[in-house]
Order: structure tokens, then sequence, then C-alpha cells
């Protein structure tokens, strides 16, 4: 069961530069940063909020580390702007199961490593009327530290 808003994903051209404007403007600081080369991206998760669930909510800014990673390839095309939203569940595994018998393309067979040693998989945007749509399950509280 999906539970909450895990995050939105922007993305940026300058995370530095990012993150100063989201500090700036609106008070929100840095929780966690991290690169993941799998993903092509370094990435700053800015907490928006807790959950009732016991999870939060978060932006999640990233910089393509590589010109021919999914962001970098989406920001050559779009600009900088919203790439993808996250819905945050207990279960991936079920989860993204039910949705792929629903005819909605998952793009991992098995869920991969995302931010904070989460577990996360993609529905195409193509099956979701345009939004790159990410499920997430996260790390145990005591593997969340930053
Ligand atoms: C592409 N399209 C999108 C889109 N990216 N539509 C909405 N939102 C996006 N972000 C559209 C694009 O405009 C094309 O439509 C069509 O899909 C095919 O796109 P493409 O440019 O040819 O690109 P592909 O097919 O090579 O790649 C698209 C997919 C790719 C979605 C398959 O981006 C992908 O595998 N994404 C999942 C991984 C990812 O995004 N990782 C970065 C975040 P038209 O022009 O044909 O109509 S990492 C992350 O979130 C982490 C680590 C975390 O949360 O922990
Ligand atoms: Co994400």
């Amino acid at each position: 069961m999906l539970t909450r808003i895990d995050h939105i994903g922007i993305a940026c051209r300058n995370l530095d530069e990012t993150v100063e404007f989201y500090r700036a403007t609106y008070g929100f600081e840095v929780f966690h940063t991290e690169v993941n080369e799998e993903q092509g991206v370094r990435e700053a998760m800015l907490k928006i909020n807790e959950t009732s669930d016991g999870g939060a909510s978060y932006l999640q800014l990233l910089e393509p580390t590589r010109e021919d990673s999914t962001v970098g390839k989406w920001l050559a095309k779009n600009g900088e702007g919203v790439h993808h939203i996250a819905f945050g569940t207990a279960d991936v595994d079920g989860d993204a199961a039910a949705v792929r018998d629903k005819g909605v393309r998952v793009l991992y067979d098995q869920p991969r490593i995302g931010s904070m040693g989460s577990r996360i998989t993609f529905l195409h945007p193509k099956d979701c009327h345009g939004v790159l749509t990410e499920l997430v399950t996260s790390a145990p509280a005591e593997q969340t530290e930053h």
C-alpha cells in the first residue's frame, strides 16, 4: 500500500546552487547527500515533513554525474524542472508486482538501491499519464543516519 509522497525529484544543472536556492528562499536544509553511480546522479534530500506512517517526505534535488544518464538526457531535452514523483510503501516488491499486474510497465525486475539505502523501482511515464513514477521502501531507521 502506498502511504505517502516519499519525494519529488527535481532535475538541476548545479546541485550546490539549487540547494542554496531552497535554503535561502524557503529555509529548507539538506538532510542527506550522496552520489548514486548506478543512477548517474548526485543528489541532496531536503526533508519537508514527517508522515503519519513513520516515514517522511523530501525534495530530491538531482544533478547528473554524466551527460548520458537518465537525468542528463532529460535535462538536455527539457531543462530544469520536476523529473519524477515517488510514493512510499512498506512493500515495494508487492506494490510493484500489483502495478505490473494492472498493465503498467515496471522498469526493473527487482528493486535497486536508492537514496539512503532505500529500495526503489520506477514505472514508465508513458503508462502513467506522462509522470515518471517511483516506488520506494525506506531502509530501516538505523540505516538512514546521514
Ligand atoms: C522520459 N520521458 C519522460 C521522462 N523521461 N516523461 C516524463 N517524465 C520523465 N522524467 C518521456 C520522453 O519525453 C519520451 O517521450 C519517452 O519518455 C522516452 O524517453 P527518452 O528520452 O527516449 O528516454 P528513455 O526511454 O531512454 O528513458 C526514459 C526512462 C528513463 C523513463 C525509461 O528515464 C528511466 O529509466 N528512468 C528511471 C531511472 C531514473 O530516472 N533515475 C534518476 C533518478 P516522447 O518524447 O517519446 O513522447 S534516481 C532516483 O530517483 C533515486 C536514486 C532515488 O530516488 O533514490
Ligand atoms: Co527519486
